[in-house]
């Protein structure tokens, strides 16, 4: 077995900048800080970094409020990267932002053109495939779009659907080693993960279900001490980042970096 799909030499982040306070949230539960948003960002990537990894940290691009969450511009696979096509229209611009550093570790980048759309967050990437949620910012042609993208490097795309009222297909859910999910008990029950080894979050706590695995480490949003506590014993290990200005934004662990291992590294 291998185990590309946690195994990263880089990732890609962006600090947050002072228009994250106008960024897209589902519910308002306040305005993010953001000096304590850059705190808990210097730890995720303090974090990355410590397993090894060369963590590129863009600058703030303030004309976009959401860009801190990097993930929903592009897609990288080993292969290749693929700059995505954000179904906010005030995120849309996004992804050709993120195109000249993807260009700077892959020889090919490739574009989701269009009519559909696709947000990074709703891809998740296991070892055997793609799966990619339909929600509302990623539709049908994206999806298909996406499909035929890959399809030349042996990716296959399986669409399945992202909870009602869940922003993402990977808020509720998280790819913990090559066999095994972290999922909510609402996107489970959608039988997805039929065919996963399945660990669902704690009730409760399913705003922790967006961690992500990284190298040796699951990084969880810390605040579920329940959950942390049984992906501990599972033999995790389990690193803690204070979340609390991007959850105000709908946003967590996985949406804060793009995480691959370039072909030219
Ligand atoms: C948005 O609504 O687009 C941002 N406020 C949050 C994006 C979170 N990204 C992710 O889950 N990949």
């Amino acid at each position: 077995m291998t185990a590309r799909s946690y195994t990263f030499t880089h990732a890609i982040t962006r600090r947050p900048g002072a228009s994250i306070v106008k960024g897209l949230r589902a519910v308002d539960t306040g305005e993010p800080s953001l000096e304590l948003f850059r705190q808990h960002h210097q730890d995720y990537v303090a974090a990355l970094e410590s397993t090894g990894a060369m963590v590129t940290v863009l600058e703030p691009l303030e004309a976009y409020p959401d860009s801190v969450f990097v993930e929903d511009a592009a897609l990288c696979l080993p292969e290749i990267a693929i700059a995505m096509r954000p179904g906010a229209l005030s995120r849309l611009g996004e992804a050709a932002e993120m195109v000249p550093t993807l260009e700077q570790f892959y020889s090919e980048v490739l574009h989701i053109q269009g009519p559909g759309f696709v947000d990074g967050g709703d891809i998740l990437t296991t070892e055997r495939e793609i799966l990619v949620g339909a929600s509302s910012r990623t539709d049908a042609a994206g999806i298909e779009e996406l499909r035929q993208l890959v399809a030349p490097y042996g990716y296959r795309v399986r669409e399945v659907l992202t909870p009602e009222g869940v922003l993402h297909f990977k808020t509720d859910c998280s790819l913990l080693d090559e066999e095994t999910i972290l999922s909510t008990r609402r996107l489970d029950t959608t039988h997805c993960f039929d065919g996963y080894r399945v660990i669902h979050t704690v009730e409760g706590e399913e705003a922790c279900a967006n961690t992500i695995r990284f190298n040796e480490l699951v990084l969880m949003p810390a605040g579920f001490p329940q959950t942390a506590e049984l992906l501990d014993k599972a033999g995790y290990k389990v690193r803690l980042i204070g979340n609390s200005e991007a959850a105000k934004l709908d946003g967590g662990m996985s949406c804060l970096s793009l995480r691959f291992s370039p072909p030219r590294a």
